[in-house]
């Protein structure tokens, strides 16, 4: 198998059929070169921020993490082999300009999929991979439990996230006083808490839990039982690029395919032996599917195989730091995850 990607014969035929489909439905987005120029360059661009579990540098500055993962995912999607990614943190703030401004060809960075974003800031959103709600994380000594009492409390919220308008939101419901501080920088918005400078810091509750970590003392806080907000997060593109969005799409979706299926990168191997013509296809063994589309036949087979399938990212990156499924379990557990058919 040539490690040249997903993408073989059919390249050109897929970005004249979606060149063409803009010219023919107004408002459609159009191909754009995001594949051409990562390929040319040899590696993907991913923006990307610091909290341990999702995002986080090891010892040895290798980064680690869920999304990060699903960068490694894209890599084999694209190139058939792990690590041809550059991870770049970058604040909440400047990331989004960011990838407008072609520093980034994708953010793997907690970003929230909403409406305002798609039609007035030009980004498209891939498959939500983390169904996350706002939370507020306080200092325990103002002696409250519940986000409804708190009233008359300074919070730090991190400047371009949601989280700014949530909470304004928020008390607006409560008709409670708050003062917010706007920080950008991380280190500065935790720093803040630390000091007293704020009451309590509030954003996406698997930032609050990760960073809950960083805290010299992590006994002093409590993150409120309430969420503010529904942040489901996805990776994030420039709108116009259909191509490089349906990269994006279906890398997550094999990944929650292949736990649909019961498909790990132990038992993958195994899987190749399978009789299900739908398994067949999916893993390559069958490469009709694959080639008609243009990808390579194994790009399924080899990110499972390297990366694994959702729930193993999942318990890899996210399990050590207590967190629970939920809504991130496949649909057949009762969750929101939910891939459509590969045929
Ligand atoms: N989901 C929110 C917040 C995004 C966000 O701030 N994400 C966290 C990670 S989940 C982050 O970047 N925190 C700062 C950092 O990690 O440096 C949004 O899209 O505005």
């Amino acid at each position: 198998m040539s490690s040249s990607g997903i993408f073989t014969r059919s390249l050109r035929a897929l970005t004249a059929a979606a060149v063409i489909g803009a010219a023919a439905i107004p408002g459609i987005a159009s191909a754009g070169d995001t594949l051409d120029a990562i390929k040319e360059r040899g590696v993907i661009k991913v923006g990307v921020g610091t909290t341990p579990g999702f995002f986080s540098p090891d010892s040895d500055g290798k980064w680690q993490g869920f999304f990060i993962d699903y960068g490694r995912a894209l890599s084999i999607a694209v190139f058939g082999e792990d690590g041809k990614v550059e991870f770049t943190n970058s604040s909440p703030q400047q990331r989004l300009p960011a990838l407008q401004a072609g520093e980034f060809d994708i953010l793997l960075s907690g970003v929230t999929v909403t409406i305002n974003r798609a039609f007035n800031l030009g980004f498209h959103f891939g498959p939500t991979v983390f169904y996350d709600g706002q939370g507020i994380l306080v200092r325990k000594d103002i002696g409250v439990t519940t986000a409804a009492e708190l009233d008359g409390a300074t919070i730090g919220v991190q400047s371009g996230t949601t989280g700014e308008l949530n909470i304004a939101d928020f008390f607006r419901k409560t008709g409670h006083n708050f003062t917010p501080v706007t920080i950008e920088d991380t280190s500065e918005f935790i720093a803040a808490l630390e000091s007293g400078r704020v009451d309590a810091i509030t954003q996406d509750s698997s930032d609050l839990v990760g960073k809950l970590q960083q805290l010299k003392e992590p006994d002093n806080y409590i993150l409120l039982p309430e969420r503010l907000s529904k942040e489901p997060l996805a990776p994030a593109i420039r709108a116009g690029d259909d191509q490089w969005l349906e990269i994006v799409n279906w890398t997550v979706y094999a990944t929650i395919q292949a736990e649909e299926w019961g498909i790990t990168s132990a038992n993958v191997d195994e899987f190749l032996k399978s009789e299900d013509p739908a398994i067949q296809r999916f893993l390559g063994v069958d490469p009709s599917l694959a080639e008609a589309i243009g990808f390579q036949p194994d790009w399924a087979y080899k990110i499972i195989r390297t990366v694994g399938n959702y729930g193993e990212i999942y318990e890899r990156n996210l399990s050590p730091l207590g967190w629970k499924r939920g809504y991130n379990d496949i649909w057949t557990n009762g969750g929101l995850l939910y891939s459509p058919p590969f045929r």
